[in-house]
């Protein structure tokens, strides 16, 4: 980032791998830094290089009127801002610390009745990628103070404010990183299969899965507009057909010697809405078993 010496102070509480970069990121861009952590010595090359080490948590939140906390876990934030909270009247908090949308609306309730702003992020992005055009992040909360902090936030990756709704940013944030969690879970479930073959590496199979995975992402928002729209659906299988290819990828587990559970619990099920009368595998029909019916 540009440096700007003007730019104004933030606090940033945690030193961890992330809330680190966020702390580097805002002393390149010309922020006046002060920071807090748990370990302070990892505060060390920041100081270094400008940055203004707090002795306590209430000293790190009144030295500027933005602070950041990114820390392991919503209890230990709450532990850590409790003894410090007084300060944060008339001041803003933002929350980059992962947590639900259930703790970013209880944050929020808490913050609001100290007479401070709050907002809720996601970052969307490791630790090297801040303060690169690979970051972004998602936030919800009131618009002023995402507004009046906007040039701040931009420094650590592009800022999306989501809704006023302060939970949307921590629902969005866990959707993707189930999805990455998933994609991984494909990924190691489809090199242990294909590494059963004695010749096969690891290192040779990754192109290929690359070269599909990224093929197949074409198709999400084909299948996201089959989801909303009630109309006859552009994406459509037989479930016959995608029975028969889950029975196959559970049957080729067991052959290289790989946990067949996922596929086959997805046999058993596609099975079940077969004899229930169900002909077709859509995208809406698939998001549609995934929710829990209400009681
Ligand atoms: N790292 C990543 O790729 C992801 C990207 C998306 C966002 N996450 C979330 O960011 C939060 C912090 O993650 P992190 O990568 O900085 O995590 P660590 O390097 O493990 O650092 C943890 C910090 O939390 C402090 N801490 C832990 N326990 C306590 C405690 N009981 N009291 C006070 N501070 C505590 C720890 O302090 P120290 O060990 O350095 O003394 C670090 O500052 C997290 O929510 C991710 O899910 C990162």
């Amino acid at each position: 980032a540009t440096p700007a010496p003007s730019a104004s102070p933030v606090t940033v509480l945690g030193l961890g791998l992330m809330g680190y970069a966020l702390a580097d990121a805002l002393l390149t861009a010309g922020h006046q830094v002060t920071v807090w952590n748990r370990t302070p010595a990892k505060a060390d090359p920041l100081v270094a290089r400008g940055a203004t080490l707090a002795p306590s948590v209430r000293e790190a939140i009144e030295s500027s009127p933005l602070t950041i906390s990114c820390v392991l876990d919503y209890d230990t934030q709450h532990a850590l801002l409790t003894p410090a909270a007084g300060a944060l009247h008339g001041r803003t908090l933002v929350s980059l610390t992962n947590g639900t949308p259930a703790q970013a609306r209880e944050t929020e309730a808490w913050a609001l009745a100290l007479g401070a702003t709050y907002l809720d992020g996601g970052i969307m992005a490791v630790p090297h990628q801040i303060d690169t055009p690979e970051a972004f992040l998602f936030y919800s909360g009131a618009q002023d103070p995402f507004d009046q902090h906007h040039p701040t936030l931009s420094v650590l990756g592009t800022p999306h404010h989501l809704s006023t709704d302060v939970g949307v940013a921590a629902l969005y944030d866990l959707a993707l990183l189930s999805a990455m969690d998933m994609m991984f879970a494909g990924f190691f479930h489809a090199t242990a299969v294909a590494t059963s073959h004695k010749g096969t590496s690891a290192t040779d199979f990754a192109p290929h899965l690359v070269a599909w995975l990224t093929s197949m992402l074409s198709m999400v928002p084909l299948m996201a507009a089959d989801i909303d729209s009630p109309a006859a659906p552009a994406y459509a299988q037989s479930l016959d057909l995608v029975a028969a290819a889950a029975q196959n990828m559970a049957d080729a587990a067991r052959e290289a010697g790989v946990l067949p559970d996922h596929f086959d619990r997805s046999v058993t099920a596609l099975r079940q809405r077969i004899a229930s009368g169900e002909t077709e595998y859509t995208a809406a029909s698939a998001v549609s078993q995934l929710r829990v019916p209400a009681r």
